[in-house]
């Protein structure tokens, strides 16, 4: 697996290498050590627990102790930073462009299992009903990438068996996974065992699947995905758009959220069909130099 370290001071404009974004396009995952450092690990992991604790007297929390909080960026100031994180976000707008934002995101906390379960299938492609819909006569192989999503890793997942994330590397380029008969996982899965603080980025189409937490330590992460903003939003996420929350996300992070002055502008352009060049992501990359005519989704 790609793994890289990053220096303090970054942007989160600093464009992908060549061999960056090849290597995540033939791979379909990446993980980015010390995508978080620890003062800011320990912030979110800070307003993870508060808003547990939240859902739990709310009753939001299922009997074993788990929660799987779908749309849960407005629940902190921590939260609304993460969709513009300068070590991931090259990762974002470098592989998928600037037409985007985040119609997926979730806050998943997952104690110790209570005791040993069977294996069970959970391999999956993301997208639900992209992965059928669009198969006509002649289906697409691969099928279009759509969407990303970063996971950032708060608790301690370096040891197999904590709740990780598995993936079979480059298994984004087929459209099928062969299940076997008693469940066990695909002998070219891995299990993602990230240090806290690490993050990792993958294409939907890459299998992946959750695995069971058999260890003494909480699993926490929190998920952010990003599509088109021509693709419609998945969470149920109301914005208060008078709370000091959003007036502290920057244009681009209101981009991100879904913000839009009407509907054409989703898809790019302007009524007259032109590229609409005041998209605060697109605008932010002219700036800086970062559109290129030799790859489409720069353009
Ligand atoms: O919780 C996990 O480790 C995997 C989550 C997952 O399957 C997904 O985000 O689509």
């Amino acid at each position: 697996m790609l793994t890289n370290t990053h220096p303090a001071t970054l942007s989160g404009y600093e464009p992908l290498t060549s061999e960056q974004r090849t290597e995540f396009l033939e791979r379909g995952v990446v993980l980015v050590r010390n995508a978080l450092s620890e003062e800011h690990r320990q912030r979110l992991e800070d307003a993870v627990d508060r808003v547990y604790a939240e859902e739990k007297a709310a009753g939001g929390v299922r009997d074993d102790g788990v929660l799987h909080l779908l749309g849960f960026l407005p629940r902190d100031e921590s939260f609304g930073e993460l969709l513009t994180h300068p070590t991931v976000f090259p990762y974002l707008w470098g592989v998928a462009g600037w037409n985007i934002y985040s119609h997926h995101n979730h806050l998943d906390v997952t104690p110790p299992a209570r005791g040993e379960e069977p294996p069970s299938w959970g391999w999956h492609q993301d997208g639900y009903r992209q992965n059928s819909d669009p198969e006509t006569l002649d289906p697409t192989q691969p099928r279009p990438m759509l969407s990303l999503k970063v996971g950032y890793v708060l608790s301690d997942l370096s040891r197999t068996g904590r709740g990780a994330t598995k993936v079979i590397p480059g298994s984004h380029l087929q459209n099928t996974l062969e299940r076997p008969a008693d469940n066990t996982d695909p002998s070219n899965a891995v299990e993602i065992t990230a240090e806290p603080g690490d993050a990792f980025i993958f294409d939907r189409r890459l299998w992946h699947s959750r695995s069971a937490n058999l260890s003494a330590v909480t699993r926490k992460i929190l998920f952010v995905g990003y599509t088109y903003r021509w693709i419609r939003p998945l969470d149920d996420m109301p914005i208060d758009r008078s709370s000091a929350w959003w007036q502290n996300r920057t244009p681009v992070q209101r981009q991100l959220l879904g913000e839009s002055p009407d509907t054409i502008n989703y898809w790019g352009v302007k009524w007259n069909g032109y590229v609409d060049e005041d998209i605060p992501l697109r605008h932010e990359l002219r700036e800086r130099g970062l559109l290129d005519r030799s790859i489409p989704w720069l353009r």
